[in-house]
């Protein structure tokens, strides 16, 4: 009879939505599933708080009248068609930040591909301390654990792969003309709708793995975004007018990704350079990029084999491994 909550939530919940047209009493749930009435009792209550309309009678038990677009571990795990991305799925409802998570457990070996998604976020984070805003159900909140065994100046090229596969996948989904912003943001209608957050483990030649942290606004409608976001933030909802099926995005993205890491490790970015010719923002126009105290303005002309933005500057060519982009004249 024991179980953990999560698989609970997933076998009850499938339990229900095959029995829609029933109304099923605790006791008949216990015995068909074997969970302990106590724990159907708080289940229910869970899955009601995250949005599942369950009607009870007394007497007569529950029936599932409405299920939210929820993530489980085995749903995942069953739609996906990939090899090593996603082999292990782990959900939760609420976290700091599913990266701090995946962090931690790569310290302590989980294996390469592991798949982290959280519900909420309550510390969502971005790059250089910023912070990224991730409510319940809304969007995809999720992190990877990576072994790539490529040299740590390599690793910036994962952030364009992890851009790439999302464009690729929001596209398929949508027919949205996505794009991918150099360094590690994805683009809708000049907005932004996605970013890549990567966080290192590595000696000086070698990493020991890398955290990908992919944030997608997914189903916000534009009472949903915040104020100090508005003007600079968007989702697929907003722009496509539809609701979006995130366990089809999520795994649409991780099959790509897969695809695209598995060929990045063997032979870096430039295979993808015609696609991310095709996706890119950026490329063949004029921007200011800021890193430190550093300004340069010039022409993005190219992203290299390891994942930097070539410019033209003048006569001169700058290589930029980080920064922040601006278009000129956007
Ligand atoms: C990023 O940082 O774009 C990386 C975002 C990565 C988020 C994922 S979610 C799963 C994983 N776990 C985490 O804790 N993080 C990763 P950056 O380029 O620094 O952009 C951050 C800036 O984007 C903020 O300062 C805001 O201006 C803006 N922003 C914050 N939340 C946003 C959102 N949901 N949509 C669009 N823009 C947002």
């Amino acid at each position: 009879m024991k179980r953990s909550i999560q698989i609970a939530e997933e076998e009850l919940i499938t339990f229900l939505q095959k029995n829609r047209q029933t109304q099923l009493s605790t006791r008949e749930i216990s015995k068909e599933l074997g969970i302990h009435p106590y724990v159907i009792y708080q289940v229910i209550k869970e899955l009601r708080r995250w949005g599942f309309n369950i009607s009870s009678e007394k007497g007569k038990g529950y029936r599932l009248l409405e299920a939210p677009d929820f993530l489980f571990p085995d749903k995942i795990k069953r739609s996906l068609k990939t090899k090593i991305i996603g082999k292990e799925v782990l959900c939760y409802r609420t976290l700091g930040s599913t990266n701090n998570l995946a962090f931690r457990l790569a310290e302590s070996g989980s294996a390469e591909g592991t798949l982290i998604v959280a519900d909420e976020q309550t510390k969502g984070r971005g790059r250089m301390g910023r912070s990224w805003y991730s409510p319940p159900r809304l969007g995809l909140w999720m992190s990877l654990i990576l072994r790539p065994d490529i040299p740590p100046f390599k690793a910036p090229g994962l952030s364009i792969c992890a851009g790439l596969s999302l464009a690729q996948a929001i596209v398929d989904l949508t027919s949205l003309d996505a794009k991918i912003k150099w360094p590690n943001d994805c683009y809708l209608n000049g907005r932004k709708v996605g970013g890549v957050l990567l966080e290192l483990s590595a000696e000086i030649d070698r990493i020991n793995f890398v955290i990908a942290g992919i944030g997608v606004n997914a189903n916000h409608q534009l009472s949903d975004i915040p104020k100090n976001l508005s003007s600079t933030a968007t989702s697929l909802r907003i722009e496509s007018g539809k609701e979006i099926p995130r366990i089809k995005l999520l795994t649409s993205f991780l099959e790509k990704f897969e695809t695209i890491y598995v060929d990045f490790k063997k032979n870096g970015l430039s295979p993808q350079n015609p696609l991310i010719k095709k996706f890119s923002l950026l490329l063949g126009t004029k921007v200011t990029v800021k890193y430190g105290k550093e300004r340069i303005e010039g022409i993005a002309e190219d992203i290299d084999e390891n994942g930097s933005l070539i410019m033209r500057v003048g006569k001169e060519k700058r290589v930029v491994t980080t920064g922040e982009v601006t278009l000129v004249d956007y």
